[in-house]
């Protein structure tokens, strides 16, 4: 029963097993902007894998780099001991972070970045004696990985409703996705800065000493491409400040480059006390994630605890020696090519494409900041979901890769990417889009 090509052993995330196992779609290789399929054919890549390739593919330095610590040092702890690497990606990524957020905590994905970082604020809190701020507060549609801290501060219902009661002493503000008012906008929408006084609202209806800290994606990913309408991030920062709340950015998307900066907070001139990581920081080619925090927070856990260990908290491959070195070469290509420069330089002509397909059948959206992308589609009567999965399947049978999350298409291809690639993959959709019902 168990041939090696048996596809029934390997239980696949987020996604539909039943269909996948009787029409399997495979990659057997990659590089630069390209997959080459199981089938033969080369697939343009215009969702950086998962949002995370930001360098596109087979990266010579990130596998040469990868290849040497493997050989060299294959494995060391973290907890009570270390190794140089760890040490050394944490500065390079120290340097990258909004002034004072420099203190980096190594974890192996967004998700585990998330509850880390839920954790660091709770763990603050009590060690400055506000032990009673143990609330956090979530938004809407948010996704923070699959984490209990991430789905229960996560606003999105089909990776809630399978796993009971979540935390408890959880909110959430209102997203902030207002087609009526903002379709069509480009870069960010100029309606709904004003919800981010659904803060003060939650002040008002559970008090400010009892919340920890606030969690966004500076703009949504997964749940479509929700870019903050204008003053939305100021606005959330300065309720923050004025009620002594924590406030952490989800940048497990946003961060390298994706919206032309090393941070959405340095783009967006909003710095928040702490920033999750994972992705791009090592262009995914080991798994690792990272929390940056602000030196005061990481001080004061740090002073307040009896000697000994501050915080009861870590992975067993927190800063691996693969990944700390796969970090490094990732972080040596982005300053040596220009690549978050280059998100920037490409944005216009990327929010134009977008934008061409305004008028296209079906579609009712168009959004973009940076190199993402979000297209909405209207749903088919009677079966949401199907009008984009379709979109997708041919796209991917015809050589492009895409993401879709309801009947929404939403796009981030890798950094290095060239506008005739753009042209391609608008090219491509347009025509899609006109082919199906
Ligand atoms: N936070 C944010 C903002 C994310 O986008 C995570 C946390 C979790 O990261 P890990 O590494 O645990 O998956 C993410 C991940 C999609 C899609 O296109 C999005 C993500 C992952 C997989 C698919 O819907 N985002
Ligand atoms: N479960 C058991 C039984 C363990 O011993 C450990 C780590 O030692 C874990 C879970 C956590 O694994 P990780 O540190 O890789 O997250």
């Amino acid at each position: 029963m168990h041939e090696p090509n048996d596809l029934s052993a390997f239980w696949m995330p987020f996604t539909d097993n039943r269909a996948f196992k009787q029409h399997p779609r495979m990659f057997v290789a990659a590089e630069g902007m390209h997959y080459t399929a199981a089938a033969g054919h080369k697939v343009l890549d215009a969702t950086g894998g998962l949002w995370c390739v930001n360098a596109g593919h087979a990266r010579r330095p990130i596998i040469d780099a990868i290849k040497a610590a493997a050989e060299q040092l294959d494995f060391a702890p973290t907890f009570q001991l270390a190794h140089p690497a760890a040490f050394e990606a944490a500065s390079r990524l120290a340097l990258l972070m909004p002034a004072g957020l420099d203190r980096i905590f190594f974890t192996n994905s967004g998700s585990e970045s998330v509850d880390t970082a839920l954790k660091i604020a709770l763990a603050y809190q009590k060690a400055r004696g506000m032990g009673g701020k143990t609330r956090l507060i979530g938004r809407e549609r948010g996704y923070h990985g699959v984490g209990f801290g991430g789905i229960s501060v996560g606003g999105i219902v089909g990776n809630r409703r399978q796993f009971g009661t979540l935390l408890t002493g959880v909110d959430h503000l209102r997203h902030t996705h207002d087609p009526a008012r903002n379709a069509f906008s480009r870069g960010l929408p100029l309606h709904g800065a004003d919800l981010a006084e659904d803060l003060e609202r939650l002040v008002a209806l559970h008090g400010a000493e009892t919340i920890a800290a606030v969690i966004v994606e500076p703009v949504a990913g997964s749940t479509g491409v929700l870019v903050p309408p204008v003053g939305y991030l100021q606005r959330l920062r300065e309720i923050c400040d004025k009620h002594d709340i924590l406030l952490i950015f989800d940048e497990v998307i946003t961060a390298f480059g994706r919206v032309g900066k090393a941070t959405a907070a340095e783009r967006f001139g909003v710095s928040p006390d702490i920033i999750t990581m994972a992705k791009g920081l090592t262009n995914a080619a080991v798994p690792m994630g990272a929390v940056a925090a602000r030196r005061e927070v990481h001080d004061c856990i740090v002073n307040a605890a009896a000697p000994g260990i501050e915080l009861f908290h870590g992975y067993t491959y927190s800063g691996h020696p693969l990944a700390a070195a796969a970090a490094i070469a990732t972080l040596d290509i982005y300053a040596a090519e220009g690549l978050f420069d280059k998100a920037i330089e490409l944005e216009d002509y990327w929010s134009d494409a977008v934008h061409s397909l305004k008028g296209a059948r079906h579609v009712i959206d168009c959004r973009n900041y940076g190199l993402m992308g979000g297209i909405e589609l209207a749903p088919r009567p009677g079966a949401p979901t199907k009008r984009a999965l379709e979109v997708f399947h041919r796209a991917f049978d015809s050589g492009l890769l895409i993401r879709v999350t309801g009947d929404i298409i939403a796009l981030s291809p890798p950094l290095i990417l060239e506008k005739s690639h753009i042209d391609e993959i608008f090219g491509r959709l347009g025509e899609i889009l006109a082919l199906i019902d």
